[in-house]
């Protein structure tokens, strides 16, 4: 009798324990947003950081990826601009954003976006994983922007549908850039006219004939199928650009140390996935544009960009918000 009265117990015990668990997966439900298709690489690394999320917190957490700059509701769309808006208010829980639009908040991260900076992605990640990352990371945590990971921006390059062979050819074209200042003056100083469209409209700025080149990495080049309107390419690498994976101010303040030690180790990670499926991507993209027809040549004489360049180093050289870490770049120190 006392056998079968404890087995009963022990199930009755499994099946509370079962119940409660179901309770719990699902619980707390959050928004992860990328402005990339599903197929891309952020939106990849985020799928891997909702994933492991909800593996580390048995379940406690789960993610819901938001991709193609999709909104909360059907039809709508965020921009960069917006998600920084909706995480700081709790609207959304993370997002990946290139720290160019970042720089409304947080002035010295321009520096990150000046051009020629960083050799190749290798160079800018071994200061972001060292002091220079930190450096940034609390200036972020100033304005409530709380850095999770580093992802790669990748380097960028200009597109026309005219043929452009050297820098020249740049005067009085309209080129589309992403919303920043550091991007607004260089195209400004490379003789052509800047043009400030949402990256969801740029296609469409395309045929429309609203705007003769635009600038991007490779990815997004595919990706947003510009390579079929845009089919020359000068190589320049300009900018190699950092993303970052931020998490919501009121969302972290909220979580247990536990937990934003968990949440914190699932972001680092997710961007060592990132970068990895990065790298592959570049090549992939490449090779259909390539297949596509679009023609690419490589800048010849990257000393001319650089000298035409010359009054934007000196405006962040002598600019208090962005001196310090301008010259941590330049030390190469990490
Ligand atoms: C892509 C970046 C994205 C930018 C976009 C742009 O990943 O964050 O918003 O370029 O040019 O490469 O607007």
């Amino acid at each position: 009798m006392t056998i079968i009265f404890s087995r009963l117990l022990k199930i009755s015990a499994l099946l509370i324990l079962t119940a409660a668990s179901t309770i719990c997966v699902g619980q707390t439900k959050l928004k992860a947003w990328s402005i990339h298709p599903d197929s891309y690489p952020v939106s990849q690394a985020l799928q891997f950081f909702a994933d492991d999320v909800k593996k580390s917190t048995a379940g406690r957490y789960e993610v819901e990826v938001i991709t193609s700059a999709g909104g909360l509701t059907p039809g709508t769309t965020i921009t960069p601009e917006k998600a920084q808006e909706m995480l700081l208010k709790g609207e959304i829980d993370f997002a990946v954003s290139n720290v160019g639009p970042l720089s409304q908040k947080a002035p010295s991260i321009k520096v990150l976006s000046l051009p020629f900076l960083f050799t190749d992605s290798e160079h800018m990640f071994k200061q972001l994983d060292g002091k220079l990352g930190k450096q940034f990371e609390e200036k972020l945590q100033t304005v409530q922007f709380k850095v999770l990971g580093w992802y790669d921006g990748g380097a960028r390059s200009f597109y026309c549908v005219q043929p452009i062979n050297a820098m020249t050819d740049f005067a009085n074209l309209r080129i589309r850039v992403i919303q920043s200042e550091v991007y607004l003056e260089m195209v400004k100083l490379i003789g052509g006219q800047p043009k400030s469209v949402p990256f969801k409209e740029v296609l469409g700025a395309f045929q429309e004939g609203k705007i003769d080149c635009a600038e991007n990495n490779m990815p997004s080049f595919e990706s947003t199928e510009h390579y079929k309107v845009a089919k020359n390419m000068l190589v320049t690498n300009h900018v190699v650009a950092a993303e970052v994976l931020l998490i919501s101010p009121k969302l972290f303040a909220s979580l247990s140390a536990d937990d934003k030690q968990k949440i914190e180790k699932s972001g680092r990670q997710s961007s060592v996935v990132m970068r990895d499926l990065w790298k592959k991507r570049v090549a992939s993209s490449q090779e259909i544009a390539s297949k596509s027809g679009v023609k690419f040549v490589r800048l010849k004489d990257p000393a001319t960009m650089v000298r035409k360049l010359g009054p934007l180093y000196g405006k962040y050289m002598n600019d208090p918000a962005t001196r310090s870490e301008l010259l941590t770049i330049i030390a190469n120190q990490n």
